[in-house]
């Protein structure tokens, strides 16, 4: 009786496990209809009560038999499948080599960058040092050592960024033009430029940003003249514009020059002729700049009566406005990657 059950259980096993087992989840199934805790072999010993008690040690020895074939079957089943799994996945997993790669976005200089480079390069032809100096400033360096003394009405405390009474974002470049003379030895002659942001309490519109770019220069040397600081700063603009570009000079007043000039050049949007850009008058002003007062010389330990300086400033984003027709200076500022994208590959 229990033998034949037992044999059944194997026939019924063994068919089962024949039959259409796809997976290991069906292989799992199986599994557990025979040897699991509510399963065939579970539910024969259960019955061994009813044999006979001198029969038992034979008929345990047939279910446990039973039970370690199974196991053995199943096991065996379980590498089989794992193995054809394992087949289909690298029959079917294929790797296109004849696909395009994928495109690698490589990074680019960004067009205020590429300008304050041009600028750089062209003052470095011609013997200039590279200074830089910290953006959060003593007043004393950002405006007393340049001759704005403390009523001076650019030093309004509506027009810069002041953290404390005597600390503020610098307002201009020429901070580091007052350490660079303050740190030289005065008999040796200064040729420098200094580039970097400055910060003033301004509006944010198409022209206008509380932070923007700025290059100022400075010489100091024995018998500097005018003449010295016209004819630098037009080889300068005809290398940063064209070769073509007209350069006219017009008095002006700066505290820290005398005498002081605006320097404008011919439109290089019309060629001179008058646009929207230059407002019909043919010209763009795109420089500041005079000789060295005499007291800011002093006030920085150099001799106004043994040397004499020029000194000039510009804002670079002007520069990269006009060299690349930006109208807008917020696309400078914003990132949005369709504006700066189209100076991919430009260099400087
Ligand atoms: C402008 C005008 C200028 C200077 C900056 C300077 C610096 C020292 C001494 C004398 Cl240490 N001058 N800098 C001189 C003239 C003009 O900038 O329009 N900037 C955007």
């Amino acid at each position: 009786m229990m033998e034949e059950r037992i044999a059944q259980l194997k026939a019924d096993a063994q068919k089962a496990l024949n039959g259409a087992v796809e997976n290991l989840a069906d292989l799992d199934s199986i599994r557990v209809h025979y040897l699991g805790k509510k399963g065939e072999i579970t539910s024969l010993l259960r019955s061994m009560k009813d044999v006979a008690k001198e029969d038992r040690p034979a008929i345990g020895k047939i279910v446990n038999e039973a039970r370690s074939q199974l196991e053995d079957l199943i096991a065996a089943k379980k590498v089989e499948l794992q193995k054809r799994e394992l087949e289909d996945r690298i029959n079917n997993e294929k790797i296109d080599v004849t696909l395009p790669g994928r495109e690698s976005i490589t990074g680019h200089l960004h067009p205020l960058t590429l300008t304050e480079k041009r600028i750089k390069n062209i003052f470095l032809s011609m013997g200039f040092t590279v200074e830089e100096g910290p953006e959060i400033e003593q007043d004393y360096f950002n405006f007393e050592a340049l001759n704005l003394p403390k009523d001076h009405p650019a030093r309004d405390m509506q027009d810069s960024f002041y953290i404390t009474d005597e600390i503020l974002m610098r307002s201009q470049t020429s901070p580091v033009q007052a350490r660079t003379m303050q740190s030289h030895d005065p008999n040796s002659p200064i040729r420098m430029i200094a580039p970097g942001r400055v910060y003033r309490r301004d509006d944010y519109d198409a022209t206008h940003s509380p932070m923007f770019t700025q290059v100022e220069g400075l010489v100091i040397d024995k018998g500097i003249t005018f003449g010295d600081l016209k004819g630098t700063l037009e080889s300068f603009l005809q290398q940063i514009f064209n070769p073509n570009v007209k350069v006219r000079f017009r008095p002006s007043f700066f505290p820290f020059t005398e005498p002081s000039a605006e320097v404008d050049i011919s439109c290089v949007m019309c060629h001179g002729k008058g646009c929207n850009v230059c407002k019909g008058t043919g010209w763009l002003e795109i420089l500041g700049a005079g000789m060295v007062h005499p007291h800011v010389l002093e006030m920085s330990g150099y001799d106004p009566k043994k040397v004499s300086g020029y000194a000039f400033g510009m804002g670079v984003e002007r520069i990269a406005m006009l060299s690349y027709g930006i109208s807008d200076l917020r696309l400078l500022y914003d990132n949005d990657v369709r504006f700066i994208r189209q100076f991919e590959g430009l260099h400087h």
